[in-house]
């Protein structure tokens, strides 16, 4: 049996980026269940396509209208992509039903995630992701996470921004990695403005560019020392393999949900590895089952950067999974039971439901 719920999670903090400022997890959820197994995915768009095209509501429709015909947990994930191709774009509803696969087959096999995936660290290193604030509350914010060990500190910033935020950082913290986060903020008339980031010494500047304009971000990149990192940009190993062609990437954002799976995950991987492009698992403030899911993958060996894997209680005071992540050291262990290793904590899940139903009987 196939389900779906849509859970409402309020945040511990609102997060402000430039497209917006979320006040609550809204994830959709999916469960298999077949005798004693359970398998889970989450997909990773929100209510309103602010960040790609696709949302909550689209990706219901795709698997409702289209994507269930060619279901079956008995697929690989592998087959369930080339079935899928046949439908145009939606990678994150693709995703979501290709990550299922990947719980449901480790879980048969008896082996956790990230050793099915391929060569696993058994560690993701880890930076944390702040949304827009003040900037004394984001210097208070920076200095709580450098304490807490972060490898990685990354900012959110926008049109507009006044230096002072990063100025300021600076100041206080010399030699810290830091990166900026544009979220598509930008357009190719900013360059001078973007260019004044290079006295920062960030180690990338994430998608600053509409995510359609790879080429604008390859202008940008002789323009600018900062290494340039696409997020929103790479929806697919098509994307990938074009943006680094066109000399336009330096370091990738991997959301598996984002690019069709996990799969394609590893394959956009194997590609920047060959073209000496770092990656890093990045996230979309998921809950603890897309959280785990993410956590398997920067395990592995081909991860070279921190990602945007943050512990549960950043996001959430109480999360929807009975087992939470801890960070030590700056570092996440995924979870050593088959498949992603978490289960749902039902009584609190059902609390925060919104909408559910059966897909597939
Ligand atoms: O651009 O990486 C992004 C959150 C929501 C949408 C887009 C992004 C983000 C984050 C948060 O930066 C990453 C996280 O901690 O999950
Ligand atoms: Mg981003």
């Amino acid at each position: 049996m196939l389900s779906y719920s849509k859970i409402s999670n309020p945040l511990v903090k609102p997060f402000k980026t430039s497209f917006g400022t979320q006040l609550t997890r809204d994830a959709i959820i999916l469960t298999y269940q077949e005798g004693e197994t359970r398998a889970f995915a989450e997909a990773v768009t929100e209510e309103a396509p602010l960040y790609g095209y696709e949302d909550n509501f689209t990706v219901i429709h795709m698997i409702n209208s289209h994507l269930k015909g060619i279901f079956s947990p008995e697929l690989e994930p592998y087959k369930f992509n080339e079935k899928a191709a046949a439908y145009r774009g939606h990678n994150m509803a693709k995703g979501v039903l290709e990550m299922l696969l990947w719980d449901i087959n480790s879980k048969r096999e008896g082996k956790p995630l990230h050793k099915f995936l391929g060569k696993s660290k058994g560690y993701a290193d880890v930076g944390v992701s702040i949304g827009m604030s003040t900037v004394e509350d984001e210097l208070k914010t920076i200095e709580q996470s450098v304490k807490l060990g972060y490898r990685r500190i990354k900012v959110k910033i926008e049109k507009g921004f006044n230096l002072a935020l990063l100025k300021a950082i600076r100041d206080r913290f010399e030699d810290i990695p830091i990166s900026a986060d544009a979220n598509q903020g930008f357009t190719r008339d900013d360059f001078r403005l973007l260019k004044k980031l290079d006295q920062f010494n960030l180690v990338y500047l994430e998608q600053p560019l509409p995510l359609e304009d790879i080429n604008g971000h390859a202008l940008l990149r002789k323009e600018i020392k900062t290494p340039i990192c696409l997020d929103e940009s790479i929806e697919s190993v098509e994307s990938a393999t074009n943006a680094i062609e066109r000399e336009a990437v330096d370091v990738i954002n991997i959301k598996p949900g984002r690019v069709g799976g996990l799969q394609n995950s590893l394959d956009i991987m194997e590609k920047a590895k060959e073209n000496d492009i770092k990656v890093w698992i990045g996230g979309m403030l998921e809950t603890g089952i897309g959280r785990s899911f993410n956590v398997s993958l920067a395990s592995n060996t081909m991860v070279n950067m921190p990602g945007d894997t943050s512990p549960n209680f950043r996001y959430f005071k109480k999360d929807i999974t009975n087992e939470t992540f801890e960070m030590r050291d700056g570092r996440i262990s995924p979870y050593k039971g088959p498949g992603i290793g978490v289960t749902l904590d039902y009584e609190f899940f059902n609390g925060i439901q919104v909408e559910g139903a059966r897909l597939i009987d």
